[in-house]
């Protein structure tokens, strides 16, 4: 799956001015009828539902669109250049890069068939017919064509997620999302059998929420262990994380603090809500070591200071309280951003003249 790419794309040229004069039998001086040149197709990027990844963009670097052709004798103007459409998944970012190196943000595509115009075509020539005169009724001048805008452009797929579940390979992050969501994701007794985020909803009364798995992360997933931890580029914009654990984890104590240390070193993640989840309490070892494991998270989880729910995706205990919980934060965050956003709308008064 290919989630970023750095392309450059191109408008076409416009095509050139044409020189041409009216000639026709007994029309003696007929003038100047050259045509404008057409004018170049502009590079569109669109968004699709029936795409995952950027994968089909292939290797290719740069993106032209097509050439406007150049004006014709008679007035006639040259055909204009064919818009190109780049397609993208929904939720792609589209940045462009500055010479500075600056990324700056020109879109966030949230919703199918949206576009965003990336590289306008150039300009066509002006033909010979508009360049006549009083004082020069006969001009063989026509115009070039203009070269079309040229960008360095950078897409970023983000996933827009109402909840994120993130945790060690085999915890049951698949048999959850298939729990309480409409999703059917693979679920085995081998680590890695989900090698891509899923997408799930989950319907409640007020609105559908939107829930990912990510695939499972391991020690040192931010130097490239495991699958890397190149998955959580997909949480970046979710409104809370469930840390899921495997109950029946020799290290379950240990398991939750890799998996925090991993989710703080990507960017932007340490401050998201969470929701800590032991999964398989319907084992008897599980809960057997129950009292034990509680006494073992104590001091991490009033330093994360996040509720912790034990549940079993299997026999579906306390995962409607842990599903309650969790839209209840997903709407305080919400609701935060929104304030926080209303807050960074500046409001300039008019002052009374001196
Ligand atoms: N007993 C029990 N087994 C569970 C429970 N949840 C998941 N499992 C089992 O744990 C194994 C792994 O489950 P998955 O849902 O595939 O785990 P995952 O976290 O998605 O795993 P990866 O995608 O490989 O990272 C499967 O054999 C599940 O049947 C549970 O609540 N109780
Ligand atoms: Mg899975």
């Amino acid at each position: 799956m290919v989630y970023k790419r750095e392309i450059m794309v191109g408008g076409g040229c416009g095509g050139d001015g044409c020189v041409s004069f009216r000639k026709e039998k007994y029309v003696p001086f007929g003038g100047p009828d050259g045509g404008d040149g057409g004018v170049g197709g502009n590079v569109v990027i669109v968004t699709s539902h029936n795409i995952a990844d950027l994968s089909l963009l292939g290797r290719k670097k740069e993106f032209v669109a097509e050439n406007g052709r150049r004006g014709g004798s008679g007035r006639k103007s040259g055909k204009r250049g064919e818009d190109l459409a780049i397609s993208v998944p929904v939720s792609t970012m589209v940045f462009t890069k500055a010479d500075s190196g600056e990324e700056i943000l020109l879109a966030d595509l949230r919703t199918p068939g949206q576009k965003v115009l990336v590289a306008e075509g150039g300009r066509g020539g002006l033909g010979n017919a508009r360049f006549a005169t009083a004082v020069n009724q006969a001009p063989e001048i026509a115009s070039k064509g203009a070269p079309g805008k040229e960008r360095h452009i950078i897409l970023e797929v983000k996933l827009i997620t109402d909840i994120c579940i993130v945790g060690h390979p085999n915890s049951g992050k698949s048999t959850l999302l298939s729990a309480i969501s409409r999703a059917k994701p693979e679920i085995a007794d081998y680590p890695f059998t989900t090698r891509q985020p899923i997408l799930g909803v989950m319907p409640d009364d007020r609105r559908d929420f939107i829930v990912a798995e990510i695939p499972g992360l391991v020690e040192g997933a931010h130097l490239g262990k495991g699958l890397g931890n190149e998955f959580l580029r997909h949480a970046e914009r979710t409104k809370l994380l469930i840390y899921l654990l495997d109950g029946s984890s020799p290290t379950i104590i240990d398991d939750l603090s890799t998996l925090d240390k991993e989710i703080a070193l990507y960017k932007g993640l340490s401050q998201k809500p969470k929701i800590v989840a032991v999964n398989k309490i319907d084992l008897p070892e599980v809960q057997a070591r129950l009292p034990e494991v509680k006494q073992g998270f104590a001091p991490i989880l009033s330093r994360l200071g996040v509720p912790v729910f034990y549940i079993s995706a299997v026999s579906g205990q306390a995962v409607l309280e842990l599903t309650r919980k969790a839209m209840e934060m997903v709407d305080q965050a919400s609701q935060d951003e929104e304030i926080v956003s209303q807050a960074q709308i500046t409001v300039f008064r008019p002052k009374p003249r001196k």
